[in-house]
């Protein structure tokens, strides 16, 4: 096995580092603030991604946006500055398909290997070391970094190749705002009925309306709990990946459409913060209902 880095200790980072080290690698980490890093027990901490690319192999990153992604890999003290060929670097980020396709394309003229590899599943899940991992690249690559990924992950399943993995992710997040409208909703009318919101929920989240969303996210929201599992922030920014290729490819989503304009009045609340599941508070103020009264 190689010595693997990682790159981005924010919600998902921490727990999937600290499976790494768990199954027994060699890990090494960076995160620009440099405590979250520190907080992973038994990894070595670097002083900059060229640092990690120059003592790995294999260097995990999972970052927040399309330019964050940019800045780790192309910045003055990126992992391109670090890299010798034959590195490969595998992304967890959730980021632009056609970025990712660029990024990796400027990576091979430095002989280093690009996978993309978002995840879902939550803290929870990069925590449990369950997450599903949607993945594009090239077979052998995708192969090398299964090894590492196993330790965190309860499946990864190769779509195609570099991209793809990108645009299966932004797919998965139309099920996931859909879902959390679906459960907003459910559970107001239910208040509105004056039903009991915790038996509700038992009752339904076991037959054919069941979703990760309502079975992880309805408790919470019963109990106006707002902590992050995924920030409405950056949903907004995968919902803006989402309705820009679904623009290119002429494709109509006017749910996902719908959510991303709901979410925006949370935001305009200074709300960006706050979980996904926050999401009901926009019919709340719509409706002038409130969970839990
Ligand atoms: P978090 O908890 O907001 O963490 C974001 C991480 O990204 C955190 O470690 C940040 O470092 C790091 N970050 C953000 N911007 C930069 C730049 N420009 N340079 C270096 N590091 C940066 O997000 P999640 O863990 O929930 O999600 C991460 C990704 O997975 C995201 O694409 C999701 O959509 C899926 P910080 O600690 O703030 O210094």
């Amino acid at each position: 096995m190689e010595r693997v880095g990682f790159i981005g200790i924010g919600l998902m980072g921490s727990g999937m580092a600290r499976n790494l080290v768990a199954a027994g690698h060699d890990v090494v980490v960076w995160n620009r603030t440099r405590s979250k890093a520190e907080a992973v027990a038994g990894a070595t901490v670097a002083d900059s991604p060229a640092d990690v690319a120059a003592s790995a192999g294999v260097v995990m990153i999972c970052v927040s946006d399309t330019p964050d992604v940019r800045a780790v890999v192309e910045g003055d003290d990126g992992l391109l500055a670090g890299a010798s060929e034959g590195l490969l670097i595998v992304d967890h980020s959730t980021i632009s398909p056609s970025a990712t396709v660029e990024l990796a394309s400027r990576c091979a003229e430095r002989g280093v290997a690009w996978v993309d590899a978002p995840v879902s599943g939550g803290p929870e899940g990069a925590e449990r070391g369950t997450l599903s991992v949607m993945v594009g690249g090239d077979p052998a690559d995708v192969e090398r970094a299964r090894r590492y990924m196993d330790a965190y992950s309860g499946a990864i399943v190769h779509i195609g190749p570099v991209g793809s993995g990108q645009v299966v992710k932004l797919v998965n997040q139309v099920l996931v705002v859909i879902n959390q409208l679906a459960s907003s909703e459910a559970l107001l009318l239910a208040q509105a009925a004056g039903v009991d919101l915790e038996a509700t929920l038992r009752a339904v989240e076991g037959g054919a309306a069941g979703s990760w969303m309502l079975s992880n996210r309805g408790p919470q929201m019963i109990e106006r709990d707002w902590r992050p599992g995924f920030t409405i922030d950056l949903q907004q920014k995968d919902l803006r990946l989402v309705l820009d290729m679904a623009d290119e490819l002429g494709v109509a989503l006017p749910g996902t459409a719908l959510v991303f304009q709901l979410y925006r009045t949370l935001q305009r609340r200074g709300l960006g913060g706050e979980g996904n599941h926050a999401l009901v508070k926009a019919l709340e103020e719509l409706n002038g209902i409130r969970l839990g009264d």
